[in-house]
């Protein structure tokens, strides 16, 4: 029986003033910044699913096949009866998938949208109804609390599609830290599985995140529009530039707005920032690892004896990492 649960801490939902608050000092910062979240509005969320469709972003579609070719040994990392905890989960497809390798105990979707979440894990249910679902509610990138209705023992957290990447090195830390300690004690049934994508060739990871069809440059504007409703601000598109490059020094591709020309854009309660020409907000970066600096990463925050699969290719690789 799927089960529907606000978070453990519904008074941690950041307020709408708070939300805006933190958009204004992002955008009044000599560096203007805003948290890549404002990417995933509605249309953001689709333009997305689309990136993923494309040729140049290789992430999803190798991912994938590390699932397909390698699901019996994940499997058997992972082990059967698991409480399969799934971070981000949307529309629970990629959990999903690897449901007849892994044969959970239980299913837990995490997400922000508890009213989305339901919907995926219905269609779910009818598929697998052996499987006990509980859908939650929950900003997980600031708490992680699970209620009594998770059970403590076999507790492996699924974090695919190199989300982790999003998180500069110390976020990502302090991320991979808080998960480690939702697994109580030192469960060697627990752990997390979870996907990364690897420094490659720079014209490789540069293309993936400025595609021939534009469709992460919409992805990119289509930040404007939302932080045009959150702040009823004036930003227009049309005088903006998407910009994608990745940045060897830092190890991440960056993501920012440019100003084709000088802007000056207006928000409420008299808000104000002129931008010059070539001016830019950083809307995202997308840190990529070593294997090993990743592997360290996850002995850093607690974990223990850490698997790898990659592709042929060596462009991704997925980990399981002991707790
Ligand atoms: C969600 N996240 C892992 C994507 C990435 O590759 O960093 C977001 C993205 N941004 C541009 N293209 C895809």
């Amino acid at each position: 029986m799927a089960q529907l649960q606000q978070s453990a801490h519904p008074e941690n939902c950041v307020a709408e003033d708070e939300i805006q608050h933190q958009l204004v000092a992002g955008l009044l910062a000599t560096h203007a910044h805003t948290s890549p979240k404002y990417l995933y509005d509605v249309l953001g969320s689709r333009l997305f699913a689309a990136i993923c469709e494309l040729p140049e972003y290789y992430p999803t579609r190798t991912e994938a096949a590390i699932f397909r070719k390698h699901a019996h040994h994940i499997a058997a990392a992972v082990g059967r009866d698991a409480i399969l905890i799934d971070l981000g989960a949307g529309n629970c497809s990629k959990a999903a998938r690897l449901f007849p390798a892994l044969q959970p105990r239980q299913y837990v979707p995490i997400d922000i949208s508890v009213q989305f979440l339901q919907e995926s894990v219905n269609a779910l249910r009818q598929q697998f109804p052996q499987i006990e679902m509980t859908c939650l509610g929950m900003d997980f990138s600031t708490e992680l609390e699970l209620p009594p209705s998770v059970a403590e023992q076999r507790r492996q957290f699924f974090y695919p599609g190199s989300s982790i990447g999003n998180f500069s090195p110390l976020e990502a830390l302090k991320f991979l830290r808080r998960i480690r300690k939702a697994i109580p004690g030192g469960d060697s049934h627990s752990g997390l599985l979870i996907g990364v994508d690897l420094i490659k060739d720079h014209a490789i990871l540069n293309a993936a995140y400025d595609d021939s069809l534009g469709v992460t440059a919409a992805f990119n504007l289509n930040l404007l529009h939302h932080v045009n409703r959150l702040l009823d601000a004036d930003f227009r598109p049309s005088e903006w530039r998407h910009r994608g490059f990745y940045n060897p020094e830092q190890h991440r591709i960056e993501m920012h707005l440019e100003a084709r020309d000088d802007v000056t854009v207006h928000w409420q309660n008299g808000g104000i920032r002129r931008f010059a020409r070539g001016e830019r907000i950083h809307t995202e970066s997308s840190y990529k690892y070593t294997e090993q600096g990743f592997i360290e990463l996850l002995h850093q925050a607690g974990f223990g004896q850490v698997q790898i699969w990659h592709d042929p290719r060596k462009w991704f690789m997925v980990c399981h990492a002991q707790a």
